[in-house]
């Protein structure tokens, strides 16, 4: 299995572009593209229905050695033993996500400034998503942050850093050259009509 230490790309299968008759379909093309990670995040969906989604990447994640991570919902997490969790700034604590979802599981935190940055790791977050960078369909409520901050989040932060929202292949080398090491990629990776193809080439770029 991957470790998030050493992972460069993150995808999200989120069910905003994503059917869910094509979750496995779209898993497998993300993996096979070289994904390191891979959260599934539906916003508008029950617990029950993510829960079946989930146990349906399941073996499709772990046949590649990619961790799979649940996007807020603790208790799916703990039901089905995925190896992250990821919350956000409103949603439960770190040390909450940890007690439901064990040891074995690793928390992953959202941050959108520096001071949220440095508290997600005070409190003890694995990883953390640093955005969004810029202005995204995906999450339309958020102020983009910039790039300016890549640089000094990755001074005063050791935890694994991926940079998020609006990342796609044409902004890439701005995206690096202002400091990440580590991207998420949503819809240019979801809407793209070659996902592996898409997700290999920017793999590529990443190392
Ligand atoms: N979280 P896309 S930005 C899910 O800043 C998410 O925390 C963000 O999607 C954050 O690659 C974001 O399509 C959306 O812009 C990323």
């Amino acid at each position: 299995m991957k470790r998030i230490q050493d992972a460069r790309l993150y995808g999200i299968v989120d069910l905003g572009y994503v059917t869910a008759a094509n979750v496995e379909s779209m898993t497998d093309q993300l993996c096979l593209g070289g994904a390191d990670v891979i959260q599934l995040r539906a916003k508008k969906l029950e617990a029950q229905e993510i829960e079946r989604l989930a146990r349906l990447m399941l073996p499709i994640t772990r046949s590649h050695g990619v961790p799979l991570v649940i996007n807020d919902h603790l208790e799916v997490a703990a039901a089905i033993g995925s190896e992250g969790i990821h919350v956000g700034q409103d949603d439960d604590a770190v040390a909450k996500a940890r007690a439901v979802v064990g040891s074995a599981c690793f928390v992953g935190k959202s941050t959108h400034s520096l001071a949220q940055a440095v508290a997600a790791q005070a409190e003890g977050a694995d990883y953390i998503g640093f955005g969004p960078l810029y202005a995204t369909g995906t999450k339309p409520d958020y102020v983009p942050v910039g790039l300016s901050d890549i640089a000094e989040v990755h001074r005063r932060v050791t935890l694994p850093i991926f940079c998020i929202g609006g990342v796609n292949a044409s902004r890439l080398d701005e995206v690096i050259a202002a400091g990440a090491h580590r991207v998420v990629v949503v819809s240019a990776f979801l809407l793209a009509n070659d996902v592996t193809a898409e997700v290999s080439a920017l793999k590529k770029r990443l190392v």
